[in-house]
């Protein structure tokens, strides 16, 4: 049984079937496929991947007939694509939608877990494999006084499925993270009036997005496995590896021109013009500051480009944002901006917004741009419950653990794709997932092979993932943005956990690979000849 029918599930439940011939299934929440595009219908929502790279890669023909548009793709775009993908596979007839899970329980007798969902739908399933996304649980602030607001309220991650009309309407958005940055540029054009409410000001680098020429796609189709091969090398599963060059190696002059240059450029590339961004501080602050100059040039206002001078965490240590006419809608008229870490929020109201020195913002629509409890938060809210019930959340109290971001000690034949340990988040997420299924398609296939009932990490193995996980991270700058959501801090009463694995995508796979060809060591696997010896074992245990 599969949870979620976004990109990850889909192709899970491809590979089970076509590879393995099982018996598969995924249970989806939403009426429809595409799991985070599904759901993030925000205006502006678009993704920060080029169109060509994020996409599925196992299918020469899914590759080769499908053309977008643009360099980065739209929301609806990539929705258009993932229907097609689960057209061309024949997936909708093992897919149930409007089935949201919320138990999973193992069942140590029967060696399965037991699923049920919000409608009552329940299945039994030998294995179950996790297609949650890392950013589906939607963070919402709670605020005092929502409930008399008589306007609406929205968060960008659970958006409405009809038009919301904008046009006339005062707005508030709360949050300048890389939805926030996108949905801005996009509501200010069509808002009546639209203010923003700044926590943190942000890094984000010109997107330079541009429609695709007639060509290139011809061109694309020529070059597909050389576009694969460099993904496959690189740290974020990009197109591109950063030259061995150190910024603060490089003379001023030159190191300035390579930026300005990457600048025009544009998108998540610039980060990369030199390796040493995320390791140097001083390094990062060359950079940072370069980007800083370009805000006070960009924004008119020099007070108000003053607040939205990013100045407590270095560059790239908080995902990255890349964006359109950003800055310049700070220069328009019917924008305003009010930081409120200076100026909290106190309460909404029947008419808007109510800030602690007695200021009051009018709304009709107020926006929720705030995240996600992310990487956990969705697997949380799934009611997992593994061997002598033993909760997720229990197991999870002081932060999330999962061996290579894939199994967790004590919940047996679960898997979760792109969990808490893996590299995920920090990757151009298609070919995180990509390598995560196929691996466990193949790990799987190795568990039948070789007659094992049971496969699950060991607490020792999966303990020390955990470490790595956050040596690796604490090698790097990243840990230095303290409210980053890399670390959990955006949720209140969230244990603090650097969660994703900063080591690069291309050192993970290797990693996976070794695990791969030494038969699993790190796992538990339970020949079926031992079944009895263990329940025995696993009763006495219980009693
Ligand atoms: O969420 P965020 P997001 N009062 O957590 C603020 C991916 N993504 O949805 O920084 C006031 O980054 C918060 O302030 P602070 C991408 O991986 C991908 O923007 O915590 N403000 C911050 O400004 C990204 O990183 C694409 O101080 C509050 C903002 O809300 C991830 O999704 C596109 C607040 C939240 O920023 C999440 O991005 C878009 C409060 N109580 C997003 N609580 C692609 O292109 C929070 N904030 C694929």
């Amino acid at each position: 049984m599969i949870v979620g029918a976004g990109f990850s599930g889909l192709y899970q439940l491809h590979c089970l079937r076509e590879r393995l011939g099982l018996t598969a299934a995924i249970l989806e929440a939403g009426d429809g496929v595409g799991g985070t595009w599904y759901w993030n219908r925000y205006p502006g929502a678009r993704c920060d991947s080029e169109s060509h790279t994020y996409c599925y890669y196992f299918s020469r023909e899914l590759l080769e007939t499908w053309r977008w548009s643009e360099r980065y793709p739209r929301q609806a775009e990539i929705l258009r694509y993932l229907n097609f993908c689960a057209d061309k596979l024949d997936l909708r007839r093992d897919i149930h939608f409007k089935q949201r899970v919320n138990e999973a329980v193992w069942d140590d007798q029967a060696a399965c877990w037991h699923v049920t969902t919000t409608s009552g739908f329940e299945v039994r399933a030998k294995y179950l494999i996790t297609a949650v996304g890392c950013l589906s649980a939607a963070n919402r602030p709670n605020i005092k006084g929502a409930e008399e607001f008589q306007g609406d309220i929205y968060h960008t991650g659970e958006w409405p499925h009809v038009d919301v009309d904008l046009s006339d309407k005062s707005v508030v958005v709360i949050g300048t993270g890389s939805t926030g940055i996108q949905a801005i540029p996009v509501i200010a054009d069509e808002a009546r009036h639209l203010t923003v409410l700044q926590r943190t000001p942000n890094f984000t680098v010109p997107a330079r997005n541009a429609p695709l020429d007639a060509g290139f796609h011809a061109k694309f189709v020529k070059e597909i496995d050389g576009w694969q091969c460099c993904m496959t090398k690189s740290r974020h599963g990009h197109p591109w590896t950063a030259p061995p060059r150190k910024l603060i190696d490089t003379p001023k002059d030159e190191r300035n021109s390579i930026m300005e240059k990457a600048w025009q450029v544009g998108g998540l590339r610039f980060r990369e013009s030199f390796e040493d961004v995320l390791i140097d501080s001083q390094s990062n602050e060359i950079m940072s500051d370069f980007i800083r100059s370009k805000i006070v040039k960009l924004v008119k206002d020099p007070e108000v480009a003053e607040k939205l001078l990013p100045l407590d965490h270095p560059f790239g240590t908080k995902r990255p944002p890349i964006d359109t006419d950003y800055f310049e809608t700070f220069n328009k008229k019917t924008v305003d901006l009010i930081d409120v870490r200076q100026n909290q929020i106190d309460c909404f109201d029947t008419h808007g917004v109510c800030l602690a020195d007695g200021t009051h913002i009018n709304a009709d629509i107020i926006i929720f741009a705030t995240g996600f409890d992310a990487m956990s938060g969705a697997l949380l809210k799934m009611g997992i419950v593994g061997r002598d019930s033993q909760t997720l959340a229990k197991a999870w109290q002081d932060g999330p653990k999962a061996y290579l971001g894939l199994s967790v000690h004590g919940f047996p034949n679960m898997f979760i794709i792109t969990g808490p340990g893996s590299p995920s988040v920090l990757t151009n997420m298609p070919r995180s997932i990509e390598h995560h299924v196929d691996w466990i398609t193949a790990m799987l296939k190795y568990v039948m092979a070789n007659d094992i009932f049971e496969v699950e990490a060991e607490c020792q193995a999966m303990r020390l993932w955990a470490d790595h996980v956050i040596d690796v991270a604490n090698a790097t700058l990243l840990p230095r943005a303290n409210h980053s959501w890399y670390l959990g801090a955006n949720v209140p009463g969230k244990p603090r956990v650097f969660m994703p694995y900063a080591a690069g995508l291309d050192k993970y796979r290797a990693h996976c690979q070794r695990v791969e060809a030494n038969g699993y060591p790190g796992f538990q696997l339970v020949p079926g000849s031992r079944k009895s010896e263990v329940e025995k074992l696993n009763t006495q245990t219980s009693s």
